[in-house]
């Protein structure tokens, strides 16, 4: 990899957070454009940039010339127009860019989440089928450490109708979780985010993940809700030594990715069903009761393998 020239400067001071998406030939840019140095005001801002890294000039996306709080601006793209999302005063807000880069609907953008306190730090992705926008949200409890709270999301397609206004819970108990992404390919999305997790060596942030399959829109081909299963059957910490002659099976395995996870599963982000709502998410059970469970089934394989 090599760059093409210097690097460029593009729009005014006081730049946060940038996030890109192809966009036609070129490139369109989010960030959130603070006031000033100290000040708690920000502005969603976008701009175009070609190909070889000409910008145009930066535009609000929210064209009142507001004084809102906006920030955590990230935008997709469905290979025809953009949606750019952010937080807006505590709201999750969207808005729409059409296919020659012109930002279209109504100029303060539309409500994609209004729930009590605060929804920030949206993430947006493009599925194929429609947009998905996943974000931090304070409805329950607003005083958990900045940054960490519930994990909702929805979908909002290219018309901009929200298909879940209360959003659909991804992570929602009392243990702080947020900083969600999310990512889409063939009709489903998947989300990371972090939770903390109270298990050894130290509580502490952990990744979560959890998928939503097909929802059986028009592009539905009866997914079963397994992402990109190759089979697998392997075992945590199988190595494919010489004279194997199959893995070994763990009861319950359904075959997913979190199949290669190479340490103990102490999380519950696999327990997705096809709803695409962990089961976790709503219930205040903590993470207790799981490492025992997957530790015996460590052993047992173990034990197993030795036998043979
Ligand atoms: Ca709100
Ligand atoms: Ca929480």
């Amino acid at each position: 990899m090599r760059l093409d020239g210097a690097p460029r400067l593009l729009g005014g001071n006081y730049a946060e957070k940038p996030d890109v998406s192809a966009f036609g030939t070129g490139w369109l840019v989010t960030w959130a454009h603070r006031h000033s140095h100290n000040s708690g005001l920000r502005d969603a801002v976008f701009t175009l940039v070609a190909a070889d890294g000409t910008p145009t000039t930066e535009e609000l996306v929210r064209t009142t010339g507001s004084v809102a709080k906006e920030s955590g601006v990230n935008v997709a793209t469905d290979g025809n127009g953009a949606l750019i999302v952010w937080s807006d005063n505590g709201d999750v807000r969207g808005r729409f860019v059409d296919n020659s880069g012109a930002l279209v609907g109504d100029a303060n953008g539309f409500v994609i989440s209004s729930q009590s306190n605060e929804q920030f730090d949206p993430d947006v992705a493009w599925d194929g089928t429609t947009y998905v926008v996943a974000w931090t949200d304070w409805r329950a409890h607003p005083t958990l450490e900045p940054g960490e709270g519930d994990v909702y999301a929805t979908t909002v397609d290219v018309t901009g109708a929200v298909g879940d206004v209360a959003g659909t819970v991804v992570d929602a108990d009392d243990v702080p979780a947020g900083n969600v992404v999310v990512a889409g390919a063939d009709g489903r999305s998947v989300f990371f985010w972090t939770r903390l997790v109270d298990a050894a060596p130290f509580g502490a942030f952990r990744l979560q993940t959890a998928y939503a399959p097909d929802d059986g829109g028009p592009s539905d081909t009866g997914d079963t809700g397994v992402p990109a299963d190759t089979g697998d059957t392997s075992v945590p910490g199988d190595t494919g030594e010489t004279g194997e002659t199959g893995d070994t099976e763990v009861p319950g395995d359904t075959g997913a990715p979190e199949d290669t996870e190479p340490s103990v599963d102490t999380d519950e982000s696999d327990d997705t069903d096809d709803s695409g709502v962990s089961k976790e998410a709503g219930c205040s059970c903590g993470t207790s009761g799981r490492p025992s469970l997957a530790w015996a089934l460590v052993l047992s394989v173990a034990v197993l393998r030795r036998r043979r």
